[in-house]
């Protein structure tokens, strides 16, 4: 990673069913994600939370609204314009990831109009918001987490998972990549014959297959800028996410 800050684009996704934890929030509440990949977001099928990592619910300047993320991210954001005053965290709730699984979204682009928040054991907590939306399709690591969850009843109830929440969503075909298709990272995962989520060597090597090819030779197969590269269309898709209230920028 370089010397500067790096830039993430935040997707909002919207919470359509408060969970039990949340009841007494009557404001509008977002999940909210960091991403380097905003134009993959015509690809979203879940979201992902640690299990065991701490959220909070947290009151920002913005519309009323009350996002969620780790506490971290969230004292960061309070520097960056997102709440009434700098280093003042308003926090409303806390909860581990695990108490917010199964929770229905809403989110921008996909075809979907639910997705639910399912666990991730890979999620770091000093990275981003804790918050990670899943694109299978472009990304070994949301893939090989989604088929863990679909090979696995027991993984499923050991979260209080029900299997319309997982089940139904595959991998959408967004990009092209050359010599990798059109599901590059389900290309990779089997390619290299990754087992799960754990594959730790696998799944980088995966990554590399896929990142920097998707980056200089990925063109797009869906939505407004369908057969433009995906260098020249980022900034543009990140912008209208954010013209569109769907997305913030966040530094870090
Ligand atoms: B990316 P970098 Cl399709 N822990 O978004 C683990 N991973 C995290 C995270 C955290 N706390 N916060 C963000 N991420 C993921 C999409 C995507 C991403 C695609 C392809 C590649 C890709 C869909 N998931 O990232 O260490 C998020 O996944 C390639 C690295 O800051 C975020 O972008 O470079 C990326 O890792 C940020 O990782």
């Amino acid at each position: 990673e370089g010397v500067g800050p790096q830039e993430y684009t935040l997707i909002k996704m919207k919470v359509l069913e408060t969970p039990k934890a949340l009841s007494s929030i009557k404001q509008p509440i977002y999940m909210v994600a960091a991403t380097l990949r905003p134009e993959t977001m015509y690809g979203q099928t879940n979201c992902w939370l640690h299990p065991d990592i701490k959220y909070i619910a947290w009151q920002t300047s913005r519309n009323n609204e009350v996002w969620i993320s780790t506490r971290r991210a969230a004292r960061n954001m309070t520097y960056q314009g997102f709440t009434a005053e700098e280093g003042d965290v308003k926090v409303l709730a806390e909860l581990t990831g695990q108490e917010l699984l199964g929770v229905p979204l809403s989110a921008p682009l996909t075809p979907h109009k639910i997705v639910y928040t399912l666990p991730m054991l890979s999620i770091k907590e000093d990275k981003g918001t804790g918050v990670v939306t899943s694109v299978p399709s472009d990304s070994p690591d949301d893939y090989a987490a989604l088929v863990d969850l679909q090979k696995k009843e027991a993984f499923r109830q050991k979260y209080g998972l029900k299997d319309e929440m997982v089940l139904p969503y595959e991998p959408i075909p967004i990009i092209e990549v050359p010599t990798l298709g059109k599901l590059s990272a389900v290309h990779a995962y089997e390619t290299l014959k990754i087992q799960s989520q754990n594959d730790k060597d696998k799944l980088a090597e995966a990554k590399e297959m896929c990142y920097l090819k998707s980056f200089y030779d990925g063109v797009m197969l869906v939505g407004e800028f369908a057969g433009r590269k995906i260098q020249d269309v980022k900034k543009d898709l990140q912008k209208r996410l954010v013209d569109a209230n769907e997305a913030d920028v966040y530094y870090e």
